[in-house]
């Protein structure tokens, strides 16, 4: 009976030090390194079960209920500990992130598109419903595909009609969408029926109606049996879907390297007085085709260069180009 006595009181011990420090618990983490200290595989517990091999047989029922007690007892305090820190963690989690619903709210402003964007999805919607895939090309270009494949050649004069930006001595800021058309005509076979918008930048003084970066929308139709009846045709449609009625406008011979015949594209407003020219355009020159290796005897084609900024001002009534690249939130809004 002296063992079980001591034993007695080695548990009552334990369960005194354990309510103890138990009570002085007050997060998650010291509470199961405080549960592993008792419980654990080699816990106090688990520890004191080693005694049961030195209680003598008739002890031993006696002494086994007492430990089996204590391992209860302890389990059942550690569950009700836990219990009361969640809830405590709950409750200060809850005044911690509580709203206060009268604050008035955060408004945010709602953005629009720049009316370059609108513009330019709106000549691009124009063309694909008439038939025409959107391409792209790089803005970083080399001198082949600018001027070479173009059909101007390194000292011809022409070069010098784009005030052009050098990024090394073969490539360059492309100052013109043309050479998407050698990139579209070497992948594909005609008919080729496509619009490239994009950004490019000259060397230009700037002024109202000059910017060094600019946008321009190429257009390129390739196939068999195509005269420049069919270019003013296919501008004559676009430029009444797109200012509507009263718009006026007019062709003028130019010249071009990559095209023969070339022309320049005028519009006036109605009521305007001022003719103001919005693209370059007419048939490939035969001389591109066979650099691609198309057939000219076969296929010809025609393509313009329109300046979206051109197009903007005209249909906004913008007398100045710089006010697109001014970042004003006064110009933005008005769109
Ligand atoms: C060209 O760039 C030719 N590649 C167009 C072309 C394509 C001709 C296909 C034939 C066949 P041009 O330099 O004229 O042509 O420019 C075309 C249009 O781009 C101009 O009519 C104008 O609307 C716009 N543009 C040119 N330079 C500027 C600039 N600095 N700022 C704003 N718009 C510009």
């Amino acid at each position: 009976m002296g063992d079980l006595s001591s034993l007695g009181k080695t548990i009552a011990d334990l369960n005194g030090e354990m309510a103890r420090g138990l009570a002085s618990v007050n997060d998650t983490a010291t509470l199961e390194a405080f549960r592993v200290e008792y419980l654990g595989r080699k816990g106090r517990v688990s520890q004191l079960f080693k005694v049961l091999a030195d209680v003598s047989s008739e002890e031993k029922g006696e002494a086994g209920r007492l430990l089996n007690e204590l391992r209860d007892g302890i389990t059942r305090a550690f569950e009700e500990r836990a219990t009361t820190l969640s809830g405590c963690a709950l409750e200060e989690r809850l005044t911690r992130e509580s709203v206060d619903m009268t604050l008035p709210g955060i408004s945010r402003a709602i953005g629009h598109m720049h009316p370059l964007t609108r513009v330019q999805r709106e000549i691009e919607s124009i063309f694909l419903r008439m038939g025409f895939d959107v391409a792209t090309g790089p803005e970083i270009e080399t001198e082949y595909y600018n001027f070479e494949a173009l059909n101007i050649p390194a000292d011809h004069p022409a070069r010098a009609d784009w005030d052009t930006f050098y990024i090394s001595d073969t490539t360059l800021l492309r100052p013109h969408t043309s050479p998407v058309q050698i990139h579209v005509m070497e992948s594909t076979s005609p008919p080729v029926r496509i619009i490239c918008p994009g950004r490019c930048y000259r060397r230009d003084a700037q002024d109202a109606t000059h910017s060094p970066v600019f946008h321009q929308i190429e257009l390129l139709w390739v196939e068999e049996g195509l005269s420049l009846a069919n270019l003013k045709y296919v501008l004559e449609l676009f430029t009444r879907e797109y200012f509507g009625e009263g718009y006026t406008m007019r062709f003028s011979g130019d010249f071009f390297p990559f095209t023969e015949p070339s022309v320049q594209v005028h519009i006036k407003a109605p009521g305007a007085s001022r003719w103001l020219e919005i693209m370059g355009a007419g048939m490939v020159d035969p001389a591109v085709l066979s650099a691609v290796g198309y057939d000219p005897e076969r296929v010809s084609g025609f393509a313009f260069g329109l300046g979206i900024e051109r197009m903007a001002m005209l249909k906004y009534g913008i007398d100045d180009i710089r006010a697109f690249l001014t970042n004003d939130l006064r110009f933005i809004r008005q769109f």
